[in-house]
């Protein structure tokens, strides 16, 4: 583990903070899935939170930082936070607390809204804007600043639910094909074996892990004893999100590793639910756990326990894939994350730069903060409405 005598301790001065906060409809390439309960289940986690975002555009003597939401669009189906939850939490609590006032780095930031509880993901849009001007100021990468080390980082892909095995094995023959070093398959109760089994019998070696998103219960042990002969990476997040016991139960009971997402909010719960071995396999998403520095200190925590970690994706715009790429720079981030090529999401991005992989390697963003800027053309665009808060 990092001790903290190698973190760089940069003279800067403090920043007065400013606030531009835009609600903004995502330039989505796919049309977003109606935001219905009764939506199919394949479209639940594929497409639906992501009609709105605002980054949080924080700038001081000509800089600007900025981060993204990753919370769901109108139904919290993720998580508990929504684009409303977020919106009003940084408008009335969150933001109040810091605007006008300076701050000197970005734990000092964090800590001002640190006692109040949850809503993780509206905290981090602050902090992560924070890291992104604070890095920016020093002229540093972000990435340097967190500790990592590489120019690229490996990424998979996350495939939705598909209408059929041969629907299945032919997205996964593409994805294969452009490089990506893992394929994930969402599942869902009854929709598990055929894709796993028709994708193996074509690709037997390749690295390929499943997601449920918290589909599942204990009582479904037996299908996960038949997923175990598939050879899978991992099996991301099987039961609910609040249920660290059941996992350990069932990581007991079945070969492959689990991996944890919703369940992991902190690193008190990631320390937890290794202790437990609740599961071998920790996905990092910098939104759910409320910024960088704690999204560091899980990655720290798994490290200790010798759990690898990957960089998980909330199928971001630029901004928010920029943060992701510069935190999977760290170390123990060993297995392929979920940032795959902006262009498999977006006709038009939010920012200037092409985040594209070559090879299944994401390059890191050059240049200071999280190496990306604003293209302010398409924001306008799909921008509903602007606040603005501050001095
Ligand atoms: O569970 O990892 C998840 C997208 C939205 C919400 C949750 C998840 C996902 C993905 C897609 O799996 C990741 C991406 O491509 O950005
Ligand atoms: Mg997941």
């Amino acid at each position: 583990m990092r001790g903290d005598g190698q973190r760089p301790s940069p003279r800067i001065s403090p920043f007065p903070l400013q606030c531009r906060h835009y609600a903004a409809n995502r330039p989505r390439r796919d049309a977003p899935c109606p935001p219905s309960p009764e939506i199919p289940f394949r479209d639940l986690f594929w497409g639906l939170h992501v009609a709105l975002l605002r980054p949080a555009h924080l700038y001081s003597g000509g800089l600007e930082g900025y981060a993204e939401s990753v919370s769901d669009d109108v139904f919290p189906l993720y998580r508990e936070e929504t684009v409303a939850t977020t919106v009003a939490m940084l408008r009335d609590v969150l933001l109040p607390r810091v605007i006008g006032k300076t701050f000197n780095s970005p734990e000092a930031i964090a800590a001002v809204n640190a006692p109040f509880k949850g809503n993780r993901m509206a905290k981090a849009v602050i902090e992560m804007a924070f890291w992104d001007l604070w890095s920016r100021s020093l002229n540093t990468p972000l990435s340097r600043l967190l500790g990592g080390t590489r120019e690229s980082v490996p990424v998979g892909v996350s495939l939705g639910i598909q209408p059929s095995a041969e629907a299945t094995v032919e997205i996964v023959a593409r994805h294969v094909a452009q490089g990506y070093k893992r394929i994930k398959l969402k599942i869902k109760p009854g929709w598990e074996i055929t894709p796993v089994s028709a994708v193996r019998a074509v690709f037997p070696d390749i690295t390929m892990t499943v997601d449920a998103n918290s589909a599942y219960t204990y009582a479904d042990l037996k299908t996960f004893r038949r997923l175990d002969q598939f050879g899978l990476d991992y099996i991301e997040q099987p039961l609910a999100f609040d249920d660290i016991v059941d996992h350990a139960k069932l990581q007991a009971a079945i070969q492959t590793a689990l991996c944890l997402d919703e369940s992991i909010q902190s690193a008190a719960d990631c320390r937890k639910a290794l202790e437990l071995r609740a599961a071998r396999v920790i996905n990092i998403k910098v939104g759910r756990v409320g910024g960088h520095a704690e999204a560091r200190r899980v990655h720290d925590v798994a490290a200790a326990f010798d759990a690898p970690v990957w960089c998980g994706g909330m199928v971001e715009s630029g901004i928010g894939r920029a943060h992701n790429i510069h935190l999977a720079t760290l170390p123990n981030f060993s297995k392929p994350g979920d940032t795959s090529s902006a262009s498999r999401y977006w006709d038009a991005d939010i920012v200037n730069e092409p985040l594209e992989t070559v090879d299944g390697m994401m390059p890191v963003p050059a240049g200071p903060g999280i190496g990306v800027t604003l293209n302010r053309a398409v924001l306008e665009k799909v921008t509903e409405a602007v606040e603005v808060l501050g001095p």
